[in-house]
């Protein structure tokens, strides 16, 4: 057990086994031009200054062999998994399942879908394909969790306001102790970020907390040295 600093108050990290690193949506999808984050009216540029941070955390957690899972939003190629609302929604000259420079957009298994390969998965971490803008939804991922007796989610990804915050409340309804890393995050957005960090620490910590990767790792060493 260690404590992180963070707001509202100090975060307990418990045992090692209990707590998971989760990276969502980090794809070339939302972080490159041509992809779906472009295609809604982003400039996609900003979210690629989080990806050094991510990549330090995650080797981290690789070195001391601890859960990590990764989360991508896609759809099956016949978009059978894909409400019409989703498809319609941007009205931008493409959609989902359009044919991009990265090949059909949002859609599972094409160039553009895969997670940027500075933080590809390796073997062993799970990866959760997610039609939806919570990871829970549809998913496997509470019935995982659950199997591996996690009960504490250290939260980062993209975009901060959209997936990683559906995803945030999503898990503290079913339980799970949350911490959003604040420079693991980033949204299209710097003023939703700053809404969303704000909001969910808020009344106590009515979602959960927030924190940085340099104290998650911090904490992460001292439990690696009592282990
Ligand atoms: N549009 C936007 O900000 N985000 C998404 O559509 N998906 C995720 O956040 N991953």
């Amino acid at each position: 057990m260690a404590h992180i600093p963070a707001q509202p108050y100090d975060y307990s990290l418990p045992q090692i086994g209990k707590f998971a690193l989760i990276i969502i949506d980090m794809q070339r999808d939302f972080l490159e031009p041509g992809g779906y984050g472009e295609l809604l009216g982003n400039d996609v540029s900003r979210l690629y200054g989080i990806v050094p941070t991510l990549q330090t955390l995650l080797q981290t957690f690789r070195d001391f062999h601890l859960p990590v899972i990764h989360t991508l939003e896609c759809h099956e190629p016949d978009l059978s998994d894909c409400p019409p609302a989703k498809i319609r929604r941007g009205k931008g000259h493409l959609t989902i399942g359009d044919v991009g420079p990265m090949g059909r957009i949002l859609i599972k298994g094409e160039p553009g879908n895969a997670i940027i390969p500075e933080l590809a998965p390796i073997d062993g971490e799970l990866v959760i394909h997610k039609s939806g803008k919570g990871a829970f939804y549809h998913t496997e991922l509470h019935a995982t969790l659950q199997q591996r007796s996690i009960t504490h989610l250290l939260i980062t990804g993209v975009t901060t306001e959209v997936c990683v915050q559906t995803t945030m409340r999503e898990a503290n309804d079913r339980g799970y102790e949350c911490l959003l890393v604040e420079d693991g995050t980033e949204s299209y957005f710097p003023e939703f970020k700053q809404a969303t960090v704000e909001m969910v620490c808020a009344q106590g910590g009515i979602v959960g907390w927030i924190g940085s990767a340099a104290s998650v790792e911090a904490a992460i060493r001292s439990i690696g040295k009592q282990n």
